[in-house]
């Protein structure tokens, strides 16, 4: 049964990279989206139809969707009162011991509770562990006369955004969903039905929905993981790790993944530990994936012990050498930079006391130098913390020669090593 979706209202909280394309694609659909957040700044920003972050279907509704008034984003939190659907969009970061930090996912419900209208559907999309909706969600919701499937509906539908990707954004990609009733189920179900031209699969319960993607991520997370260990064995066998990815790769069931200057972004890096501390509360150690958390935070340190390496090498000390970090987003072509690792990076670098200068074509505003031309005139060593195209295509060893840059460290194993051997410029990668 197809939503009757004219009329239907709905408040996205939380327009940032999840909530911003969700609620641009539901009003592109005729749903009347009113994004709600607490920064000021991005919601005038949307109303003015200025785009605030790179994001490709954004790109292509947002003008739309503002000028015809079907999308209004607000601080206003009694919006909430006239929506018959609310989707929680809110970040659930990590702190810095890498604890699971629910405080904008509480406020975000408290704010919901506030303004619960009945029969009223709240689908959770930020990323959670299992039993988060019945443990976290519902006993703020749930009162002596608010119970969920009864007065209201809860569901969970976790958030699949890829920052960057051209071909696969919300509008096209499959969609797990949990409820805690079967009215909910369907409800949640036929709206996504009604905006996503992809599978919408229904789960069994809220926790497996819950589970699905942290587990997706956890996967991921391994899989880098993994080849990061081969890649740091590879440097002491003095093998070519991303020749032998390759070679792998021929094999149907490899699945190639790449060793780098460490793991980013707010996925990856941050979705495994709610699954660690969920099972660490239900009495199960996640061994593994613990460890593979370890083996990736410990790459831009490995990174650094490499420059360090190669100094020596050169009979030069990090300590006042003129280091260039190419690269602060988290991964090629955007300008995101949550949990870059370009970050620690540069602070390690920094302790050791070289003297380090950044340039990122997509955040000009933590770029110590304005250009690529201006961060070579000042540097002895490159150390590429991010595959940007810009980078690929200009850093050539003959233009690099010209500059007199005495190294180049490769974080993301994405210039060709064969040609810097050509020109004598010391190369070296991440596993090669
Ligand atoms: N990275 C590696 N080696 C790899 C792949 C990635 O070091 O082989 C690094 C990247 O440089 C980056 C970090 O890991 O710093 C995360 O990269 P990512 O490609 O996983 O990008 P994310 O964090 O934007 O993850 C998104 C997620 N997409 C959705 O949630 C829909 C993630 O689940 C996807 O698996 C991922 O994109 C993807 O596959 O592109």
């Amino acid at each position: 049964m197809k939503n009757n979706k004219s009329k239907k209202r709905i408040t996205v909280i939380g327009v940032g990279y999840v909530g911003l394309p969700l609620a641009c694609l539901a009003a592109n659909k005729d749903y009347q989206v009113d994004g709600l957040d607490i920064n000021k700044q991005l919601t005038a920003k949307i109303n003015k139809a200025r785009i605030p972050f790179q994001d490709s279907l954004v790109k292509k509704l947002l003008a739309k969707v503002v000028k015809n008034r079907k999308l209004r984003a607000t601080t206003q939190e009694k919006v909430i009162q006239h929506a018959e659907i609310v989707i929680v969009c809110v970040p659930t970061p990590v702190d810095e011991n890498y604890q699971p930090d629910f405080k904008p996912l509480i406020k975000a419900t408290e704010t919901i509770k506030k303004n619960l209208k009945d029969k009223q559907l709240i689908i959770i999309e930020s990323t959670i562990n299992p039993g988060v909706c019945e443990e976290v969600i519902l006993p703020i919701l749930e009162d002596k006369n608010n119970k969920v499937g009864k007065n209201f509906y809860l569901a969970h539908a976790p958030e699949r955004i890829n920052p960057g990707d051209l071909k696969w954004n919300v509008a096209n990609l499959p969609r797990n969903i949990g409820a805690m009733s079967k009215e909910g189920l369907t409800l949640a179900v036929d709206f996504y039905s009604d905006i996503i031209e992809a599978k919408i699969n229904p789960m069994k319960s809220i926790r497996e929905a819950e589970a699905t993607k942290t587990i997706e991520n956890a996967f991921r997370d391994i899989n880098i993981a993994f080849i990061n260990e081969i890649a740091k064995s590879f440097d002491q066998l003095g093998i070519d790790v991303v020749d032998v990815i390759k070679g792998a790769a021929s094999k149907f069931s490899f699945m190639p993944h790449w060793p780098s200057c460490g793991v980013g972004g707010h996925c990856i890096p941050v979705d495994p530990y709610y699954l660690i501390r969920k099972a660490e509360i239900a009495g199960f150690s996640h061994d593994f994936l613990k460890l593979a958390r370890k083996i990736n935070n410990e790459m831009p340190k490995y990174t650094v012990e490499m420059v360090q390496d190669e100094l020596n090498k050169l009979g030069m000390a990090v300590k006042n050498a003129k280091i260039a970090v190419l690269g602060v987003a988290y991964k090629a072509d955007i300008d995101d930079t949550r949990e870059s690792p370009s970050f620690e990076i540069i602070k390690l670098l920094k302790d050791m006391g070289a003297k380090v200068s950044t340039y990122d074509p997509y955040v000009k505003e933590l770029s110590s130098e304005k250009d690529l031309n201006s961060i070579l005139e000042k540097a002895e060593i490159l150390l590429i913390a991010t595959d940007h195209k810009q980078f690929k295509n200009k850093l050539k060893p003959i233009v690099l020669k010209k500059y007199q840059i005495k190294a180049v460290i490769d974080g993301k194993n994405c210039l060709d090593k064969e040609e810097f051997a050509k020109q004598k410029i010391v190369y070296k990668g991440i596993g090669r």
